[in-house]
């Protein structure tokens, strides 16, 4: 390709809301542009790179198994209303009318889409298993989209849905696609790890994200020192065995705490540490009011609290609302005194807590010295905190670190949770009606692409890893006036584009300096430079990664390439 006739509008500086490398990577290479916030353009450079990161995805899902089909992006809200995920989520699934005034979705998933497909054309055990999957565009209209690509509001996904008549045929086909997945970020040369995840919304039991380690991740990765176990932290169970105190119980006082509202500030003005204090949050679940007690040094972890209770939306309450029913503010609240309508709950760390601080649900009022059991009750004890590193790994080795992570890939055993509410059915070979039993697996594609560039840049551009570059070769003629160069690039141009190598040539009257700079923004792994020494045969060969150059006359100039080619990553 000649890039005197594409569009690769490349920048000098960082664009001001671009605030991680691969934002400003890929918009400075000219890989992608913003049509609207959250939503983007891909250029021509960019286009090759999401091609061939699907390539990769499609290869491994078809050897797993999986066949292509393709689903729309518009879905009648009919379907969304029999599985009543039209009411449970929110302002994020965009919606619209037709010229009937009809009621659509725009995709934000499919699970609704290929259940009515599969419910209406299979019904016999013996068209099972099934594993259908789409790469095809999403809509979710996040509050928040930043970084680019990695949370945009219309982006590439590739989902896949599969359908059995028994679990142990789902647990089969998870492995093979949990295994296809890890091939594909392999292939792609991403550090990646699998972790154990929340199935949230989803219901459903086992399920695994796939995160690429990253600084700018969103996620946080529990992960062992001392084995291979890792979690998502909203999952990762606490194991911390407590010792039981043998502290005497002293006589509870209620004291005055003029204007202390955090844990922090309470803790200082009674003059004990963090873990001598009792955190209490009250939180909405569903339509249960919540005050959920944790030691003062832990952090509530509202996603147990949501699977404690399956809940469907769990938030932390107002405070007028909170005041209203407890007739106190934040700062002031314990468990002291709670009136029933709010249910009491308490993390396990809490159990064996003695002499501690908790507010007196009186405004610039603690109780100290309390105790529980003794001094109040609660509803139940249970595992209600994050993780926090240093903790014991719950599969019982070594201690727990954290690492932050970009959730590139998801894997869910879904079970009948959408079968049965669209009734999607198949006979048994015995005759009998049953749920189909359901898997559902997603690869966000062009966030894979931005979590590359994120691995893969230096201070100068992109790095491309060498099976996703947009090009295989980078061939610059510094200066096309001169005949002895523009004739030598051209020849070379020619032979390699036969030989079937990817060759983008910088044909463009423009200055050495500049095609340099945008030659490394790019970040095409192999760059041939034909300069000053034309004339005698010699082009300058330079590998991106590792910035190694030399000289190398034109009749060896294949070979070469190839070699380098040829080299593993
Ligand atoms: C929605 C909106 C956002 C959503 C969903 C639905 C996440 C939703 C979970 C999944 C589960 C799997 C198939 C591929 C792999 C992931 N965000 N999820 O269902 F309406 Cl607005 O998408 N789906």
């Amino acid at each position: 390709m000649k890039q005197s006739e594409m569009l690769i509008p490349t920048l000098r500086e960082n664009p001001a809301d671009a605030e991680i490398k691969s934002h400003q990577l890929l918009l400075r290479a000219g890989f992608i542009r913003q049509t609207a916030s959250g939503i983007y353009s891909f250029l021509p450079l960019g286009k090759r790179v999401l091609k061939k990161v699907e390539e990769i995805v499609r290869e491994e899902m078809d050897q797993a198994g999986a066949h292509e089909m393709l689903m729309p992006a518009l879905q009648p809200s009919e379907l969304w209303k029999e599985t009543g995920r039209w009411n449970t989520f929110g302002p994020e699934l965009m919606r619209l009318h037709d010229r009937h005034q009809r009621e659509f979705a725009l995709g934000a998933t499919h699970e609704e889409v290929i259940t009515s497909l599969v419910r209406d054309e299979v019904s016999s055990y013996k068209k099972l298993p099934l594993v259908l999957y789409q790469i095809q565009t999403k809509f979710r209209d996040e509050k928040r989209p930043r970084f680019g690509l990695l949370r945009g509001r219309e982006f590439m996904m590739k989902d896949a849905y599969s359908f059995h008549d028994s679990y142990e045929s789902l647990d089969k086909t998870y492995e093979k696609i949990y295994n296809a997945y890890s091939n594909i970020f392999t292939r792609l040369g991403l550090n990646f790890r699998a972790v154990i995840a929340d199935s949230g919304a989803m219901g459903g039991k086992d399920t695994h994200e796939f995160m690429v380690l990253s600084d700018v991740g969103e996620d946080t990765i529990a992960y062992s020192d001392q084995s291979d176990y890792a979690a998502n932290i909203e999952m990762a169970p606490v194991v911390t065995e407590y010792e039981q105190s043998d502290e005497p119980l002293k006589e509870m006082e209620k004291v005055a705490t003029p204007d202390q509202k955090t844990m922090a500030e309470v803790a200082e003005y009674l003059n004990h540490p963090l873990e001598k204090g009792l955190k209490s949050l009250m939180f909405k679940v569903d339509d249960q009011l919540v005050l959920v007690v944790t030691r003062g040094d832990h952090d509530v972890n509202d996603v147990k609290l949501k699977n404690l209770y399956q809940a469907s939306i769990v938030e932390l309450a107002s405070e007028e609302e909170t005041r209203q029913v407890m007739g106190a503010g934040f700062g002031s609240l314990g468990p002291i005194n709670v009136p029933e309508e709010v249910d009491v709950v308490a993390d396990h760390a809490v159990k064996y807590t003695v002499n501690v601080s908790c507010g007196a649900n009186e405004d610039g009022y603690h109780y100290v010295n309390v105790n529980p059991e003794r001094d109040f009750e609660v509803k139940q004890f249970a595992d209600l905190r994050f993780i926090k590193e240093g903790d014991p790994s719950p599969d019982g080795k070594g201690t727990i670190k954290f690492a932050r992570g970009i959730e590139v890939g998801h894997v869910f055993k879904l079970g009948t949770v959408y079968s049965e509410s669209m009734n999607a059915t198949y006979l048994d070979q015995n005759g009998k009606s049953n749920p189909m039993i359901m898997g559902c697996y997603g690869i966000g594609v062009s966030r894979t692409l931005a979590a590359l560039v994120e691995q893969y840049h230096d201070e100068d551009g992109i790095t491309w890893p060498h099976h996703v570059a947009p090009f295989q070769v980078h061939l610059l003629a510094l200066n096309v006036k001169k005949d002895e160069q523009k004739n030598l690039a051209d020849t070379i141009y020619e032979t390699l584009t036969e030989q079937g190598i990817e060759v983008l040539y910088d044909d463009r009257k423009e200055r050495a300096g500049v095609k340099f700079a945008d030659s490394d923004l790019i970040g095409i792994p192999l760059r041939i430079t034909v300069g000053k020494r034309a004339g005698e045969g010699y082009v300058e060969l330079k590998d991106r990664k590792t910035g190694q150059q030399d000289e190398v006359h034109e009749s060896e100039l294949s070979a070469r390439i190839q070699k380098f080619l040829n080299k593993e990553q």
